[in-house]
């Protein structure tokens, strides 16, 4: 028994018609319908779902403050890997220095962690305890 709306269908007597595989389609087609309705004729109209789309959780790139790494290596890493000018670059960096963080930009997970993961590897190749950490972006 196949239901359609409020229709009901014995399958097993029709099997191998070609009313059998419209039947088929039709039933496919419902089930991947929000909206079927019956026309006055019997068929069946579908119409099909819109996808349903979410906003990606977005994720902070956040630069931590040590007592070691240079200014100028925090400058030319902002400028390296976040694209920023010099000025914002210093900006951002004095704003690390005098609270201990800030955000260096807001991504979607996965460059976010790409982003802290290029600057942590770069910062450990030049010997320098730079460290970046993701937190959760408000919306
Ligand atoms: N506090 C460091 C110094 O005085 C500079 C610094 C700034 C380090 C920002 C890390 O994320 C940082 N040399």
């Amino acid at each position: 028994m196949v239901a359609i709306g409020s229709r009901r269908y014995h399958v097993t007597n029709l099997a191998n018609t070609e009313f059998h595989w419209r039947l088929m389609y039709k039933y496919q087609l419902s089930l991947m319908s929000q909206d079927t309705h019956h026309d006055g004729d019997g068929s069946i109209a579908v119409q099909e779902s819109k996808p349903e789309l979410k906003r990606p959780s977005m994720y902070s790139v956040v630069m931590l403050n040590d007592d070691y790494t240079p200014m100028e290596f925090v400058v030319e890493v902002l400028q390296k890997f976040f694209g920023k000018s010099p000025e914002q670059a210093t900006e951002i960096m004095l704003a690390v220095h005098m609270k201990g963080s800030a955000v260096c930009g807001v991504y979607t997970k996965d460059i976010a962690e790409t982003k802290a993961e290029f600057v942590n590897q770069y910062s450990i190749d030049c010997q320098h305890p730079l460290k970046c950490e993701l937190a959760p972006a408000e919306d």
